[in-house]
Parts: C-alpha cells; sequence; structure tokens
C-alpha cells in the first residue's frame, strides 16, 4: 500500500496491464518471445527444453496476473485467511497441471505443433518438484489444488529445498541414492528478496522489567539466519482464483558475511559462515514415518514457521484489528507435529513482543490452531531432547515448560486423586534424557485434531490421546478422510478416461463435484461403453509396458493382470508380503505340469518405491524384489505367466502413468499401521481393483464402492494386538506355505540368501511384528480370487466402472469443506 502509484497516473497502469495470452497465436507469440528474450536463444537453437522453459514462462505470465488479483481481492475483501504448513509439498510437476487448471492445454498443444513440438514431449521435460516423502506430502500438494479451486484464501507455507528427495538408482539390485538437486531452472518460483525474515538460533534469556514494572523475558545473543521467501502460484481448476505457496530459502544474515575475515585472507572460514547458513534449507529430510531427530531438522523446522509466524503476524497487523481478533482472520493448520513449534512461536511473539499476558496470548494461539495427526507408529512421533531444544531456543523452552505447567495443573484439578495420569499427559516426558513430546504439545495447543481417516481417528483417540479425550472431551477430536484432487489424478493422468466419463455424465463438471460420478452406474451395462472402457485401461497398459521395455529391458504382455504395489518401503505397508506371495506363485508354476501351466492367467507384479537410506531392512526387500524379478523374469518355463518388476525411482509423474495402467494395486498394511492411504484412491478412481486390508481409508472405499467390488483379507485391526502377544509370550509357528518360500530363499533359489535372513528371521524368529505370516495364507487366497474373477473381464469391468462411480467421496475438495466447515471456519471468497 506504502508503495501505491498515485491516482492520476494508474490510468495508464490500467491501459498497459498485462493480460497474458487469449489465443493461440498470442501463445506462440509469447513463447517465441521467451525463447528470443528470456532464454536469449533463437529458431536455430531451440531444443525441447528451451522450449518447455519457454511454454512454462508463458504459463507463468498468466498465472501471475491471476495471482495478484486473487491476492487484491483477499486483501480488500479482509477475509478470514488459511494458513497451511507443512514440511512437504510433493507437487510434482506443474506445467500440465497449470494448462489444464486455466484451461489452455488445447491452445498449447496447437501452438507447440505449429512450432515444431509435441505437447507430451513438452511436458516431460519438466524436473518433478519433489519436495516431500510420500503421502504426507501429497496430501498438502492435493489440498492447495482443492484450495484454490474451491476459491479459499489460502496460503501453503514450507521449506525451499535446494535438494529434494533424493532420486533411486538401483544396481545390481540395490538402491543407491542420487542427489536431486533441482532448481537448476524453475520458471514455476518467484524470489522475493524483498520479502525477507531474520530468525534467531541459540542464545540466552535475560530477564528484565520494562517500564511499568512488569517483569519481561528478552531472548538475546546467539545467531541470525535470514529467510528468503519464493512464491509458487498455484492455479485452481476452472476459477481465476490463483492461490501462493510460500517456501522459504536460507541464507547468512546481511552483515553476517565476516568482511574481516574475508579482508584478512581467511576466505574459507568466511564462506563457511555464509554454507553453514544455507544448509538450513538445503536438503529434504528423507524419512517418511521416521523421526532421527537431528538438530538441523529442529533448525529447520523452526527457521520455517518462525518466517511463515512473522510473515502471517505483520500481514495482521495491516488490519490494525484487536489481537483479540487474530482468531477470527486467521486459522493455522499443522500438518503432522513437524511444525508443532509455530504453537510456541506465536505464544512468544504475542507475551514478549506484543506484551500481552499470559491468558488472553493462550486464548489466541489455542483459537488459531488445528493439528493433523498422521500416523500411530511409535517411531514417526516426534520427541526433541529438552537440552537440544534448550540450546537451540531457550525462549521456547521456558515457554514449553509453562505451558506443560498450566496444563497439568487444570489436569490435576479435574483427576484430583490420579498421579499417574499427571505422568502420562506431561509434555515433558521424564526420560533419560526429558523429551519434549511434540504430538502432545499439539494437541494441548490446539482447538481441533483430526485423524486422516475413521480407523485412525478412533485409534488416535483410544490409544495415544486417550487421556486427552478424557481431559479435552471427545469434541476436539474430528476425522477429516483424507482425498485426491481428481484433476490431477484422473483429468491429468488419464485424459482418455477422463473424456469418456465425460462423454456419458455429459460433462466435465464431475472434476469439480466428483459425486456426479454417480451417474456412471446408468451406463455399466452398457456394452458399447464397457468396451471403450477396456480399450482405455489397455492402451495405458500398453504404455506402461513399452515404458517397462525402455527403463528395465522387460518385457511384459499387456493382456497379464498387472498387479501394482508403489509406494514408499516400509515392513508396516508389507511389500515383504507381496514378494513372498509372488514366490509363492512363482514355485506353485514350477510344480505345475506344462498342460496345467497353460491355464494359469499371467501376472505381472510391479514395484516401486523409495527405501530411506539408513533403513536397512526396507533395503533388503528392494533387493528381493529384484533378485526374484532376475531368476522369475528368465525362467523359460515360466515365460509370461509371471514376470517381477522393479521401477526404479517412483515419483508422482511415474504414479501419472502406472496409476491409469493398474487391473490390481496392493494396500495390504498391517490392520491399524496406515493411516489412511491415499494412493488406494487414486488406483480405485483410475478403474483399477484393489486386494487390501481392513486399514485406514480402505475401510471407507469398501463401504463407498461395496465389499463386492475389493478384495479384503487379513486380520482386523482389533486383533492385532492379541496376536502381537501370542507370538511374544505364547508359541507362534510359521504359516507352511510361507516356510516353502522361505526354504525356496534360503536354498539359494534367488541367489546369495545372505541379505535375507534377516527378513526372514523376523517373521521366524522374532515376533513378526507385521504378522505375515498370520496373513500369507488368506493373502494367497484372496489373490486367487483375483486371478478366478479376472478371467471374466465382462464382470470385472463392470465392477471397475460401478467403482468408479461410487467414489465421489475422496475428492479432495470434500476435505478442504470439511476442514472449512469444523475446523477453519472459513468461507470461499466470490470471484
Ligand atoms: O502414512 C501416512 C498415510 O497413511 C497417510 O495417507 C498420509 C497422509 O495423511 O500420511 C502418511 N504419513 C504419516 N506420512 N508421514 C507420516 C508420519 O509423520
Amino acid at each position: 500500500v506504502e508503495a501505491a502509484i498515485p491516482e492520476p497516473q494508474r490510468e495508464v497502469w490500467t491501459k498497459y496491464q498485462f493480460e497474458g495470452f487469449k489465443s493461440k497465436d498470442e501463445f506462440e507469440k509469447e513463447v517465441v518471445r521467451h525463447v528470443e528474450t528470456t532464454l536469449a536463444r533463437s529458431m536455430f537453437n531451440c531444443d525441447e527444453t528451451a522450449a518447455y522453459s519457454a511454454t512454462s514462462l508463458a504459463f507463468r505470465d498468466r498465472l501471475i496476473k491471476e495471482w495478484n488479483k486473487t491476492q487484491q481481492r483477499q486483501t480488500f475483501t479482509d477475509s478470514k485467511r488459511v494458513y497451511y504448513l507443512s514440511l512437504e509439498f510433493l507437487m510434482g510437476r506443474a506445467l500440465d497441471n497449470a494448462m489444464l487448471n486455466v484451461g489452455a492445454k488445447t491452445t498449447a498443444r496447437e501452438g507447440l505443433d505449429e512450432l515444431g513440438f509435441r505437447i507430451e514431449d513438452i511436458i516431460g521435460q519438466e524436473h518433478d518438484a519433489a519436495l516431500g516423502n510420500g503421502g504426507l506430502g501429497r496430501l498438502a500438494a492435493c489440498f492447495l489444488d482443492s484450495l484454490a479451486s474451491l476459491n479459499f484464501p489460502a496460503w501453503g507455507y514450507g521449506l525451499r529445498y535446494r535438494y529434494g528427495i533424493f532420486k533411486q538408482e538401483i544396481i545390481d539390485g540395490y538402491q543407491v541414492e542420487v542427489p536431486d538437486y533441482w532448481l537448476d531452472f524453475n520458471p514455476w518460483e518467484f524470489p522475493r528478496h524483498d520479502v525477507t525474515v531474520d530468525i534467531q538460533f541459540y542464545g540466552y534469556v535475560r530477564k528484565a522489567q520494562d517500564e511499568n514494572g512488569k517483569t519481561v523475558a528478552n531472548w538475546e545473543g546467539g545467531e541470525i539466519v535470514t529467510a528468503v521467501a519464493y512464491d509458487v502460484p498455484i492455479p485452481g481448476y476452472d476459477t481465476p482464483s490463483t492461490n501462493n505457496l510460500r517456501l522459504w530459502s536460507s541464507k547468512a544474515a546481511s552483515g553476517e558475511f565476516d568482511f574481516q575475515k574475508f579482508n584478512n585472507g581467511e576466505y574459507e572460514s568466511s564462506v563457511a559462515d555464509q554454507q553453514r547458513a544455507e544448509t538450513i534449507s538445503a536438503v529434504l529430510y528423507p524419512n517418511d514415518n521416521l523421526e532421527r531427530g537431528k538438530e538441523l531438522r529442529l533448525k529447520q523446522q523452526y527457521f520455517w514457521v518462525a518466517a511463515s509466524l512473522f510473515d502471517i503476524v505483520r500481514r495482521f497487523k495491516k488490519t490494525k484489528r484487536a489481537w483479540s481478533e487474530f482468531p477470527d482472520q486467521v486459522a493455522i493448520q499443522l500438518n503432522d507435529t513437524h511444525p508443532t513449534l509455530a504453537i510456541v512461536e506465536l505464544q512468544r511473539i504475542l507475551l514478549d513482543v506484543e506484551g500481552l499476558e499470559w491468558d488472553e496470548a493462550w486464548n489466541i494461539v489455542t483459537s488459531t490452531f488445528g493439528y493433523t495427526n498422521h500416523t500411530v507408529l511409535p517411531e514417526a512421533l516426534e520427541k526433541w531432547p529438552v537440552g537440544l531444544v534448550q540450546h537451540l531456543l531457550p525462549r521456547h523452552l521456558q515457554i514449553i515448560y509453562d505451558i506443560n505447567l498450566f496444563f497439568l495443573q487444570i489436569v490435576e484439578k479435574k483427576f484430583p486423586n490420579d498421579r499417574d495420569i499427571l505422568r502420562r499427559v506431561s509434555i515433558i516426558e521424564e526420560s533419560q534424557p526429558k523429551m519434549v513430546r511434540m504430538a502432545f504439545l499439539a494437541v494441548v495447543g490446539s482447538h481441533k485434531v483430526n485423524g486422516v481417516a475413521e480407523l485412525h481417528s478412533d485409534l488416535i483417540q483410544t490409544t495415544i490421546f486417550k487421556d486427552f479425550v478424557t481431559i479435552f472431551g471427545a469434541d476436539k477430536f474430528t476425522n477429516v478422510t483424507n482425498g485426491i484432487t481428481p484433476r490431477r489424478w484422473l483429468h491429468q493422468a488419464n485424459p482418455r478416461l477422463s473424456e469418456l466419463i465425460a462423454s456419458k455424465v455429459g460433462s466435465y463438471d464431475f472434476l469439480k463435484d466428483l459425486t456426479l460420478l454417480n451417474k456412471l452406474e446408468e451406463f455399466v451395462d452398457d456394452k458399447e461403453f464397457r468396451k471403450e472402457w477396456a480399450e482405455i485401461k489397455y492402451a495405458n497398459k500398453v504404455r506402461l509396458a513399452k515404458y517397462i521395455k525402455s527403463a528395465n529391458d522387460i518385457t511384459v504382455n499387456p493382456s497379464s493382470l498387472f498387479d501394482v504395489q508403489v509406494k514408499r518401503i516400509h515392513e508396516y505397508k508389507r511389500q515383504q508380503l507381496n514378494i513372498f506371495g509372488v514366490i509363492y506363485r512363482y514355485l506353485k508354476l514350477k510344480e505345475m505340469s506344462p498342460e496345467e501351466r497353460k491355464k494359469q492367467l499371467p501376472r505381472v507384479s510391479i514395484f516401486g518405491g523409495k527405501a530411506a537410506p539408513g533403513y536397512w531392512m526396507a533395503k533388503q526387500i528392494i533387493h528381493l524384489v529384484n533378485a526374484v524379478g532376475a531368476v522369475v523374469n528368465k525362467d523359460p518355463e515360466i515365460g509370461d505367466l509371471l514376470k517381477v518388476v522393479f521401477l526404479e525411482d517412483y515419483n508422482v509423474s511415474k504414479a501419472e502413468m502406472i496409476t491409469p495402467a493398474s487391473d490390481l494395486s496392493e494396500h495390504i498394511s498391517t490392520a491399524g499401521t496406515e493411516a489412511s492411504g491415499t494412493s488406494n484412491m487414486k488406483f480405485v478412481l483410475n478403474g483399477g481393483l484393489i486386494i487390501g486390508t481392513c486399514d485406514g481409508a480402505n475401510i471407507e472405499i469398501t463401504r463407498e464402492i461395496g465389499q463386492e467390488n475389493i478384495f479384503l483379507f487379513g486380520t482386523l485391526s482389533e486383533d492385532v494386538e492379541d496376536l502381537r502377544h501370542a507370538h511374544t509370550y505364547g508359541s507362534h509357528a510359521v504359516d507352511a506355505g510361507l516356510e516353502k518360500v522361505f526354504s525356496a530363499i534360503q536354498s539359494g533359489t534367488f541367489g546369495d540368501s545372505q541379505d535375507f535372513n534377516a527378513m526372514i528371521s523376523a517373521v521366524r524368529d522374532h515376533s513378526d511384528y507385521y504378522l505375515v505370516s498370520d496373513d500369507f495364507q488368506s493373502y494367497i487366497d484372496t489373490q486367487k480370487m483375483v486371478d478366478d474373477e479376472y478371467r471374466n473381464q465382462d464382470e470385472w469391468v463392470s465392477k471397475c466402472i460401478r467403482s468408479v462411480s461410487r467414489m465421489g467421496f475422496f475428492s479432495s475438495d470434500r476435505c478442504i469443506n470439511e476442514y472449512a466447515e469444523g475446523i477453519w471456519n472459513v468461507e470461499p471468497l466470490a470471484v
């Protein structure tokens, strides 16, 4: 506002306002202009990378115009905003998404064609923005798409990692990690060198008296690192609304560069300070559902939440409202416990900077925050050593202790005769060393806590947060079942299916209201429609088969059943159960006579996913899959009957190709361990059936699509604990079929079995914590049912169509509406 152009000159500005391309010709003109000026190339020097860059810049210019208008609208209407704080945003590619969301893909296709390029090749040039590990980061990306598409005034806040999730190479069957430097050329971000925040670390707290004699805490000393904002426009689908994702990058604070040292010739040490500051936002931690408690990670968390809160508070203060109105203007959602320090930081700002009293400040804080829990796995629950927090953030530790003190006083009043509850719910765990329990801090500091699928939301209330339900009441806890954006996961990934659906239901409106898919069910008996449906699936499988040939040099027959399990590799997700099942199938095929073999259904087992670099067992699972593939794929007796493929470097753009090509996908976690899962939704929406356990969102998918359309098996979550107990304290015999699998592995059928002993031993000699043996037989039986049902293609396709027609519930638009109404209390902005 301070830098506004005076009224009389605005006419010129309005006259020359940039409009963005409106037609094919204008698009071409923009592309040529960017090639020749921004990229300083020419038609004699324009490869696909340059064409990609110029096309992206043409779209970016268009987006930024709408972005400006959206931000102005949000500011002038003074509406309540949502801030989604997530350490991960797994965005994937942006160009295709931008083309589809602004409705100009056909224009771009024709334009690029006239300029001498194929649009698919140009889209394929883009490097994935892989600033996330898996489901949690991709959920954040789907939510951004829905927030913009539904016209909510919302910002995402994250870190601009220089290195995203590592690239996975498979060398001799083993995972090798390669750094993912993705920022060479990123047309989608706007550096805002004028939007910076200085962030303090370390130092000490000095108590002093202010002019009114009140004791105040001053946080002094330590080091300062500067956060620089990079903005990424997020276009909504079929709306001009374009929201902002603000990512913070770290750099040495100005003045921190030690010229004294530099002039004295101590170049290295002066540069070292600089590099130390830049390290904060350098890398994404590559762990999914696992916390390692590294100091740099805590630094990242504080750096990011402090910069974001400074920004949010700065924006609020411009409105000149009273602090009590803060929660009416601001809703902050904590994506997992990673941003929990934001609770403490806001309390610190209100107390130490703004001079509010504790109770008033705490009221504002708790009314502002909502917390989403994504896991009950103990190894994923964040805890930080008290000593580390004290060292890095001395003032914050004091505030955490005060929050805990006041909280425990309330608990004590409520349960005067229960000493043990204080120990159980304390934010400070009295262990050696003492730890700050971040999930408890997040619960205490938020007004709503949600899980991400019904079973998961029930589980958090009966396990990790049980005591908190008795303290705060059940109303504080709620469920918002996850969802996915149908724009990316149907329209973009599977354009032909999207088109076929639109031709049946009458329009593309289902992309904005996914429940409209239910009209499809009327056509399930239409033979011609079923045929077209099957043709699209087959074409998608042909495309994947070609990719497998080029990437893995394995020939697969597209008529086989494509059985896919792509997700992070984790023992709880049980890729080991899948590969043991594959080995079992292989052994059975080997036992058969050639005549019998001829009657079997050909299958391609496709795996993909990254293992955390320090997760040895997960890496052995990858190795076993590759070892099995190396033997099975070359076995002349087996031929097309079984192929085993491990797809290297699974990421968002590969998911867009793999998902539409699956007949069957596997979501087979030990019951009670997968909070929700979201790829299960993507596969069903793309006309594939799923085999799964009664876990996470599988349960709600079953309820929506009908249990006749899903292959469920395995132990129920309520029986898991008893079985585990029995394994540990009673006798526990391994399933006989599984023993045969183990014998084959150990006799060297798949090469040196040394590496696989631990995997076998986890089941046989240890407690089989993930119940692989308990679920093995029912898994095999259910896979047999899959084979039988797949033979009847007519019925199979009908099941797929019915399932798709009933998937409306799983749109992330539904999630966002639930968050908006039940947690944030925000309204969309009229456009
Ligand atoms: O493992 C969960 C998935 O089940 C879930 O679908 C996804 C989104 O809610 O979040 C995943 N998750 C959980 N990723 N990290 C965690 C724990 O920090």
